[in-house]
């Protein structure tokens, strides 16, 4: 089932997410909703509380070397905690939830990511490039921080009017 997702300004995108704690047939079931909507949106990544759900799990499907997503290369990260974050670099970034904008964000190199699967084991993985961005994107949203937070005093004035203006040309 594809789930509407929340964009900015929604309060709710504040909220700090919840430690997960049941990884029964519910949780399941979410996952799999969230992985249909992230696609249909033609996302890499999306956070629980971008659907409208404040627990600690997010996904990813980050494409392979030919831009292609390929379900097999899905992960399912609950309960995450970044160890040995090394250097910085920037990427421009976008968010299902801020639709339209991109913009340089400063973010660790790489890292080694503790978080429990779909069953609750206990995994680790180690993170560089583009990996190591979304998986830092994604945490930032259980925080209930997003990207543009990020931003100079004057690049986020510029989001902000940019944004309002695409939303009145929406409506
Ligand atoms: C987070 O972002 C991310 O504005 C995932 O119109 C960002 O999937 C991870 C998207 C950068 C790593 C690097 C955004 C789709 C998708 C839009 C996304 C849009 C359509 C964003
Ligand atoms: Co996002």
């Amino acid at each position: 089932m594809i789930l509407p997702i929340i964009t900015y300004p929604d309060k709710q995108l504040k909220l700090k997410s919840k430690e997960v704690t049941l990884f029964d047939e519910k949780l399941h079931t979410f996952l799999d909703d969230m992985y249909v909507t992230m696609i249909e949106r033609n996302g890499i990544g999306l956070a629980a509380i971008q659907v409208a759900n404040p627990i600690r799990a997010l996904i990813l499907c980050i494409p392979d070397d030919d831009g292609n997503q390929n379900k097999e290369n899905i992960l399912e990260i609950m309960n995450p905690v970044i160890h040995n974050p090394q250097g910085n670099l920037l990427y421009q970034e976008g968010c299902l939830s801020v639709p339209g904008f991109y913009e340089d964000i400063e973010r660790y190199e790489s890292l080694v990511l503790h978080y429990q699967n779909r069953f609750g084991e206990h995994c680790s993985l180690n993170a560089t490039e583009l990996l190591a961005i979304a998986i830092q994107h994604e945490i930032d949203h259980l925080e209930g921080k997003l990207f543009i937070e990020k931003l100079s005093y004057h690049r986020r004035k510029k989001f902000e009017k940019e944004y309002k203006k695409a939303q009145k040309e929406k409506k």
